[in-house]
């Protein structure tokens, strides 16, 4: 019906999105439903603020969470269709870089199936992350145009109604208003907001949250002012392009713009919700929650603290306590080069009123400690100092929550990284280990699996992780332990076949398949997994009859495009590839495949078919990992440094699995 043609003439895109269409009409009244509820029940609720969220496809995910995955995949065999092959049309959802925005994704996911009430916000890139090629072994970056094919995200709903205004550049100056001081804009640009709502579907529970991702346009009122394709660009180029994980390059303009950007949309949008129901401002903290998703979105402290005061015209004292007992905020990593500061001139040019309320709160902030504390660290801790804007700072000091993502890592904020602040609030330190949707990364991407433990266990651990905890009972149960054999030489099949159709190398199921796939980055430290390699190799060049058994070394990595270090990296891996994979002499005992283009979808793939899980980050540089849980959850062996949330997973699975 939605392209006029009868099933058997509908493409693979087309039957795509006739099932998506068909999935989200008959989710759109719960989604209202659970908006309708949270009015009435008058919860608190709390808005993710992230600058990355990498949920890859939604249709496996929503048919499964709607109750609908048998009755489909029953359906279209019926009509000797491929599911498969139609959910394989939908682009990834790669609006993130790596472990940041998949947790993202994760938690989205969980809340909406825990029926919390969390909402996401965050930039609808127009370019999602670059696609990756290899040519003769260098990493190549391609724009992923993904809203640019035939589906589209289907999953979206674009919200004019629910536009509001940003306001970047230009002066500002104060005037003496009453009691209280009125800012005057002079000069600068206005921005339209756009929210696309996209529908986090919970599972099984009548629950479907909200997340809004903001796009940039130009306001009707404004067109005249643009009159060529680069002047509008200046405004449309927000949110064209997600940044790739350049933590040390600082200083991009646009990239500030873009943090204030969705921090502005998505905090005006809060409180003007917020206010509709005549709920009094000097509450609001008793009725939003906002969470700051490591620095990016660390602006929403001077935002919020903009609108109270020269908006809804309350105190300083008040708007403060308000602020901060809204927001808190989580740490990703302790590395100092991707702490994010932004030199003065830079912050004024993309918001001036923001940096005065910044300024003004980092005044408060040192007067406040003056008599209490030594220069050192007061000078340590405040907001601006050396001429540059330090988000971290703003974060900890504008919020009453600060968390690290694995308990070595907060321990590591505490005692080194933070800890001056800690010295300042050791109350508002805690811990929050990261976790993953086990439905995805164990029902959805292993259904073989998911069937032998559903025969040992029942179904139960599909609501309640902790219901796999039953499988240990069963530990030597020689029949299960066939099962569980089978079934990952099955997985392993599939990605031989997989890695045979995409690199044309032949790898045998039975080697052991030995899975590196993380963003490339030195303290992650793919170069020792490739000197041992190497070792490895030259251990059978010298004896050839050396009786080992079969390895397979998978490698899944993107570098950031201006990372040198890590771009020689790729080269030298694709380098050994070559001269291992044709060298005879070693009797295919070992080969190295390094898979382009990694991503949600290809992870859903290696992780079921991986033996050994690489985890072997320079200890203390990974914050926490969140590949570890998957590959540990899929059976494989972890091979790892003591760092992040290894350390956790050492303490539940026993030293004899990792
Ligand atoms: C910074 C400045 C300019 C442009 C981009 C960036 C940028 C973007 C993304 C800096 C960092 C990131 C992403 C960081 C990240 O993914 N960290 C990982 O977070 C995971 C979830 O908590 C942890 O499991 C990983 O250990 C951590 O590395």
């Amino acid at each position: 019906q939605k392209y006029a043609i009868d099933v058997q003439n509908a493409t693979e895109s087309e039957l795509y999105g006739t099932l998506c269409s068909l999935v989200k009409s008959s989710y759109t009244p719960i989604w209202r439903q659970t908006w309708e509820n949270y009015l009435q029940e008058d919860e608190k609720q709390a808005y993710y603020f992230s600058i990355e969220y990498l949920p890859g496809k939604l249709l496996k995910s929503n048919l499964l969470n709607m109750g609908w995955s048998d009755l489909v995949a029953s359906a279209f065999k019926d009509l000797g269709l491929n599911l498969d092959q139609v959910a394989a049309v939908e682009p990834d959802m790669a609006l993130g870089n790596g472990g940041l925005g998949r947790l993202a994704a994760d938690f989205m996911d969980s809340l909406a199936s825990g029926g919390y009430p969390v909402n996401g916000n965050g930039i609808r890139y127009k370019y999602g992350l670059f696609k990756q090629r290899f040519s003769n072994g260098y990493q190549i970056e391609l724009p992923n145009e993904w809203l640019n094919t035939d589906v589209g995200n289907a999953w979206e709903i674009r919200r004019a109604s629910k536009a509001v205004t940003v306001r970047i550049g230009g002066h500002v100056r104060l005037e003496p208003q009453g009691d209280y001081l009125k800012p005057v804009y002079e000069g600068a640009t206005l921005i339209e907001a756009v929210p696309y709502d996209v529908g986090m579907v919970g599972y099984h529970n009548e629950h479907v949250n909200t997340l809004r991702l903001w796009s940039a346009e130009i306001p009707a009122s404004e067109e005249i002012k643009y009159p060529t394709i680069e002047d509008r660009r200046q405004i449309e180029d927000i949110t064209s392009v997600l940044y790739p994980d350049d933590s040390n390059e600082n200083g991009r303009l646009l990239r500030l713009k873009q943090e204030y950007f969705f921090v502005s949309a998505g905090i005006q949008s809060i409180i003007r919700h917020y206010k509709k129901y005549g709920e009094p401002i000097e509450k609001i903290s008793e009725k939003v929650a906002i969470h700051i998703n490591d620095t990016h979105p660390a602006m929403c402290v001077a935002e919020f603290m903009r609108i109270l005061l020269d908006e809804e015209h309350l105190p300083w004292e008040t708007a403060w306590e308000q602020t901060v007992k809204t927001m808190s905020y989580t740490n990703h990593t302790i590395m100092a080069e991707a702490l994010e500061t932004w030199s003065i001139p830079m912050f004024n040019e993309v918001q001036p009123r923001i940096l005065q309320i910044i300024a003004e709160i980092d005044h408060r902030f040192v007067a406040a400690l003056a008599d209490k504390y030594d220069g050192g660290l007061i000078e340590r801790t405040r907001i601006i100092s050396g001429g540059r804007v330090h988000m971290a700072h703003l974060a900890i000091i504008g919020s009453h929550s600060t968390n690290g993502v694995a308990q070595l890592h907060t321990d590591l904020l505490k005692s080194d990284v933070l800890h001056d602040f800690y010295t300042l609030y050791p109350d508002r330190f805690n811990n929050k280990t990261n976790g993953i949707a086990h439905r995805r990364w164990l029902q959805l991407a292993n259904p073989r699996l998911s069937k032998v433990i559903d025969q040992k266990i029942g179904t139960a651990w599909r609501t309640d992780a902790k219901q796999l905890l039953q499988l240990a009972d069963h530990r030597t149960d020689q029949e299960l332990l066939k099962y569980l054999a089978q079934v990952k030489l099955a997985n392993k099949t599939a990605l031989a076949e997989l890695i045979k159709q995409q690199t044309g190398v032949e790898v045998s199921p039975k080697a052991i398949f030995d899975v590196q796939i993380k963003r490339l980055h030195a303290y992650k430290r793919q170069l020792l997994n490739l000197l041992r390699i190497i070792k490895l190799y030259l251990d059978l060049k010298q004896n050839p009859d050396l009786e080992i058994v079969p390895r397979v070394f998978v490698f899944g990595a993107k570098a950031a495009p201006s990372y040198h270090y890590a771009k020689s990296i790729i080269k030298c891996i694709n380098e050994v590839a070559q001269l291992i994979n044709h060298d005879q002499t070693i009797q295919d005992k070992l080969k190295i495949i390094f898979l382009e283009n990694y991503g949600v979808s290809l992870a859903e793939k290696i992780i079921p078919a991986a033996d050994v899980s690489e985890q072997i980050s320079t200890a203390s540089k990974e914050a926490s990992g969140t590949s570890n849980m998957k590959l540990m959850l899929n059976g494989a062996l972890t091979v790892a440094t003591l760092d992040g949330a290894n350390v956790e997973i050492r303490e539940h699975v026993g030293e004899d699995n990792i």
